[in-house]
C-alpha cells in the first residue's frame, strides 16, 4: 500500500496529535502569533469575487457579508436550545473517545455548567441541521456568491445544501486539516468569535533521515504560507479548495459552514472519491487493522453518497 508521506495529509491520530501538539507549544507557536492576516474586504461585487478570488485561488474575508441575515440579527445558544431543544446531536463528535449523543437544549446547557479547572470545552461539529430542524434555514439564505457548486450535477440537489452547523464552547478547536474532495470553504460567522489559521495546500511536513518531522524544513518553504483572522458575527469567509485550516473559539461561537465544488476542480473531486472507495475497498483489511478509527467515517461518507445517488447497491454485474 502506497503511504502518504506528507505528515499534515495523513489523518491519523498520532499525525494529528503531533500536528496539534506543535500549534499549542512546539514549534508552530511563534509561527502562530507572527502570521500574517488574510485580506479583509467590505462591498465586493459578485464579479470581483469571481475573478480576484475564485479564479486566483486567493482566500478572503468579506467583512460583514452576511450580517443582515436573520441568523446572525435574532440568533444566540438560548434561541436555538427553544426552536431545536429536543433534537438529537452528536457532541464532540471529532474527537472519538469523547463523542456522545446529547440534545441541542442539553448541549446548551453545557455549556453553561462546563466550566472550571479540568473542564473540556464541549464542541458541536458538523451539524447537518436541515435534516433535523429544517426551519432553521430560513434564517439562513442562500448566496448567489456560492450557487456555483457543481455538486448538484454530480449528486443531486441535497449534496448542494448539506450547509453544516458548528457550535462550540470558548477554548474549542478544530484540528488542522484540508477538506476532502477539493471542496472550496464557505463559512459564514453568526455569534461570536473564531480564530482561523490557515496554510497554503502545498505545504508539507515531512520526516528527515532520522524519521522526526523536519518542522524546520516545513517553516522555511515558501509553501508554509501559515496565515491568520478573526471571524466575527457577520463575517463571510471563502477559502479556497485544498487550503489547510484550524480553527480557535475565542468566545463561545456558532458558525454555518457550507461549501462548494468549482468545476476547475472536477478531476482532482472525482479522483479523490475514487481513490478514497478504491484504497478502502482493497485494503480493508489493512486499514481496519491500522487506521480503525478512519472506517466508519468513510463507509458513512460512502452510504450517504449511494443514497444521494440512488445507486441500486444490489445491482452488481458481472
Ligand atoms: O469552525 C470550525 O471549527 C471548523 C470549520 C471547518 O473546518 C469548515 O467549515 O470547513
Amino acid at each position: 500500500m502506497q503511504i502518504e508521506d506528507n505528515i499534515l495529509r495523513r489523518y491519523d491520530v498520532d499525525s494529528m496529535n503531533l500536528v496539534e501538539a506543535a500549534f499549542v507549544d512546539g514549534p508552530l507557536a511563534d509561527a502562530m502569533s507572527a502570521a500574517p492576516s488574510v485580506e479583509r474586504r467590505k462591498d465586493v461585487t459578485s464579479e470581483e469575487f469571481v475573478h480576484t478570488y475564485r479564479d486566483r485561488n486567493r482566500p478572503v474575508v468579506l467583512e460583514g457579508f452576511v450580517s443582515h441575515w436573520p441568523a446572525v440579527r435574532n440568533w444566540s445558544f438560548a434561541h436555538l436550545a427553544e426552536r431545536c431543544g429536543t433534537v438529537k446531536v452528536v457532541v464532540d463528535s471529532y474527537t472519538s473517545a469523547r463523542a456522545r449523543e446529547t440534545t441541542v437544549a442539553e448541549f446548551v446547557e453545557l455549556l453553561r455548567t462546563n466550566v472550571g479547572p479540568g473542564a473540556s470545552p464541549v464542541y458541536l461539529q458538523e451539524w447537518l441541521y436541515q435534516a433535523s430542524c429544517p426551519d432553521l434555514a430560513e434564517d439562513l439564505p442562500e448566496l448567489d456568491i456560492a450557487q456555483y457548486d457543481f455538486r448538484r450535477n454530480l449528486y443531486g440537489d441535497d449534496a448542494s445544501v448539506s450547509h453544516q452547523l458548528w457550535l462550540g464552547q470558548q477554548g474549542g478547536i478544530t484540528r488542522l486539516h484540508q477538506d476532502s474532495y477539493t471542496v472550496d470553504v464557505m463559512h459564514a460567522q453568526i455569534v461570536g468569535t473564531k480564530r482561523w489559521y490557515i496554510m497554503s495546500p502545498d505545504a508539507e511536513l515531512r520526516r528527515n533521515a532520522d524519521g522526526e518531522p523536519d518542522w524546520s524544513a516545513f517553516r522555511s518553504s515558501p509553501d508554509f504560507e501559515l496565515m491568520q483572522f478573526d471571524l466575527r458575527p457577520g463575517d463571510f469567509l471563502f477559502l479556497p479548495a485544498a487550503w489547510y485550516h484550524r480553527i480557535e473559539l475565542l468566545t463561545d461561537s456558532i458558525g454555518l459552514g457550507r461549501k462548494a465544488l468549482d468545476v476547475k476542480n472536477l478531476q482532482k473531486h472525482m479522483h479523490q472519491r475514487m481513490a478514497e472507495l478504491l484504497g478502502l475497498l482493497l485494503n480493508y483489511d489493512e486499514v481496519s487493522r491500522t487506521h480503525p478509527e478512519l472506517v466508519p467515517v468513510l463507509m458513512a461518507r460512502s452510504r450517504i453518497l449511494a443514497n444521494r445517488m440512488n445507486i441500486d447497491l444490489s445491482n452488481l454485474r458481472p
